[in-house]
């Protein structure tokens, strides 16, 4: 018998009525649910908001359970349409608004969605529309909304009922639908966010990675909505001053970013900037691990913590975590309350204490599957438990560390690379004869893509710019390789196989016992 997190759950239950509706009907209405650069919305807005545009969906024929695709900038309208999506008893599918427009278009074939709504200015709606298909472009659907009686309830859905996915890179670069129920956000909440960030009503959460993303989601979307707390809203790109700013203007009391923007915004402090971080209670790292002289120059200068945790797109968020008051730089810290975690070895066995093994997780947030994706949910979902692709060890503290990837992913400022999706477009260039992509670490000692190139016999010369232009040109911006090293062979075993591990130890990335 296992006992769920969420049976304390009613059957029937809505996340978007638990996050949204249940403020005003338990008489928080007034109380601030969203702060954008231009304006304010209180939870009863947020509510109207909400049924207005489930109305509009019902009304254009949406069925329990059809996918409704959302491709706006991190805003009110975004969560207003992700909560209405739920409310009328949909799927909400939001995109990652950095990927190119044939990026999108296979995504949407995969999620086959009954609508999308579409900023215009980050794709062509007309461009995705297809048979069976409605895109909305984001001004229409406002109107609808505002023309539409709001719906006077929220969709009566089971609380195991899919509720949204999230697309998350494949180590072919293939994108995978992350599906996920009405309870997951709920589990999320009554564990790291309670038990870890102890998030509370008057807490105003500012996330520098945006909605789409698993991290953004619940930092700025669903942890505040849990206990009537604020979400500030940013839609544009989140540089360290423009970071800076939105401390400064709306005073969040949770901060939430990746370490790359970490390491940036301390290279902004250490050239002169002075920013009045005096707000934040809390700072929060995940994406990828967080060096811990890192952790020390940003107390130093702040005095605030960083809490370094993992989270994964699979789990929802962040189930492995320093504790305020108690961070042990360099280290993942322990169990978030409500997961269970194991290190095992390639045959199933646990590992022995302060070696590195695979870690599994159970916990009540964890997703049902990933759609279409029948083999690579059976081989990452393993009934209660969960592969995350990770590596780790405990150490004589029992601290739990990171210990490298299972697989050939790229986390680079928090996203998923794939070196195999690099590789691909690389070789599509004319001069291209071979390539391999590895990950290099960088000052801070963050890892960023690195291509090794030998080019065509006779190919005129090409030059690395030209090749890092070519990738951006045809895959998601931050995907491209920060450093091209041309070679005249690269290391192969017998079966032609490209060795990348060669190429890591060259970098000096990979211990020189490796296989
Ligand atoms: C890596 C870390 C070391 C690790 C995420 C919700 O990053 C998130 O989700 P993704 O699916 O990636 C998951 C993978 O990223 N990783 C994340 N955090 C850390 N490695 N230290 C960390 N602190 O490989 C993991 O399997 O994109 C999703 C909430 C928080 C998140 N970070």
């Amino acid at each position: 018998m296992s006992l769920r997190a969420c049976d304390s759950l009613p059957e029937r239950f809505n996340a978007a009525e638990w996050f949204v509706g249940r403020h005003v009907r338990e008489g928080r209405g007034e109380r601030t649910a969203i702060v954008w650069d231009s304006g304010t919305l209180d939870y009863a807005a947020l509510d109207e908001a909400v049924r207005r545009r489930a109305a509009a969906l019902l009304e254009a024929g949406l069925h329990p359970g059809d996918r409704v695709a959302l491709l706006l900038p991190d805003g009110p309208e975004l969560l207003a349409l992700f909560w209405a999506v739920m409310a009328a008893g949909g799927v909400a599918v939001p995109l990652n608004t950095l990927l190119h427009a044939d990026e999108v278009a296979a995504i949407l074939d995969d999620c086959d969605p009954r609508l999308a709504v579409v900023d215009p200015e980050l794709a062509d709606p007309a461009h995705l529309v297809r048979p069976g298909r409605e895109v909305w472009p984001s001004g229409s659907s406002r109107q609808r909304a505002e023309a539409a009686g709001p719906v006077d309830h929220y969709a009566s859905t089971h609380r195991d009922a899919f509720a949204f996915f999230l697309y998350s890179s494949g180590t072919t670069g293939e994108p995978k639908g992350v599906v996920h129920l009405h309870h997951d956000t709920w589990v999320c909440c009554a564990t790291y966010g309670e038990r870890v960030l102890g998030i509370r009503p008057d807490d105003r959460c500012l996330s520098l990675a945006k909605l789409f993303f698993a991290y953004g989601l619940g930092n700025a979307g669903y942890f505040p909505a849990h206990v009537g707390a604020a979400s500030v809203l940013f839609a544009g790109r989140p540089t360290p001053a423009a970071m800076f700013e939105q401390i400064a203007r709306h005073r969040p009391t949770l901060f939430f970013a990746v370490p790359t923007a970490y390491a940036q915004m301390l290279e902004a402090m250490e050239r002169g900037a002075k920013p009045d971080v005096s707000s934040v209670r809390l700072c929060v790292s995940a994406g990828e691990a967080l060096p811990a002289p890192m952790f020390e120059r940003w107390l130093e200068r702040t005095g605030t913590e960083i809490l370094d945790g993992i989270g994964s797109t699979e789990i929802c968020h962040i189930f492995l975590s320093n504790r305020p008051g108690e961070c042990a730089p360099g280290t993942t810290g322990s169990p978030v309350p409500g997961y269970d975690l194991r290190l095992v070895d390639e045959t199933g066995e646990p590992v022995p204490p302060g070696r590195p093994g695979d870690l599994l997780v159970r916990g009540d947030s964890t997703a049902a599957l990933y759609w279409n994706r029948h083999e690579a949910t059976r081989a990452t979902m393993l009934g209660e438990w969960i592969r995350t692709g990770d590596k780790y060890l405990v150490d004589e503290d029992g601290h739990w560390r990171h210990a490298g990837r299972s697989d050939d992913m790229l986390k680079v400022g928090g996203i998923w690379v794939s070196p195999v999706e690099v590789e691909a477009t690389l070789l599509a260039h004319q001069a291209v004869l071979e390539c391999a992509v590895v990950g290099e670490e960088d000052v801070d000692g963050l890892v960023k893509p690195t291509a090794f190139v030998v080019l065509k016999q006779g190919a005129a010369d090409v030059a690395a710019a030209e090749l890092q232009a070519f990738v951006k040109e045809r895959l998601a911006p931050y995907k491209y390789p920060r450093r091209v090293e041309f070679r005249d062979t690269l290391p192969k075993t017998a079966t032609g196989k490209i060795r990348r591990f060669l190429l890591r130890r060259e970098l000096g990335e990979e211990p020189d016992a490796a296989p």
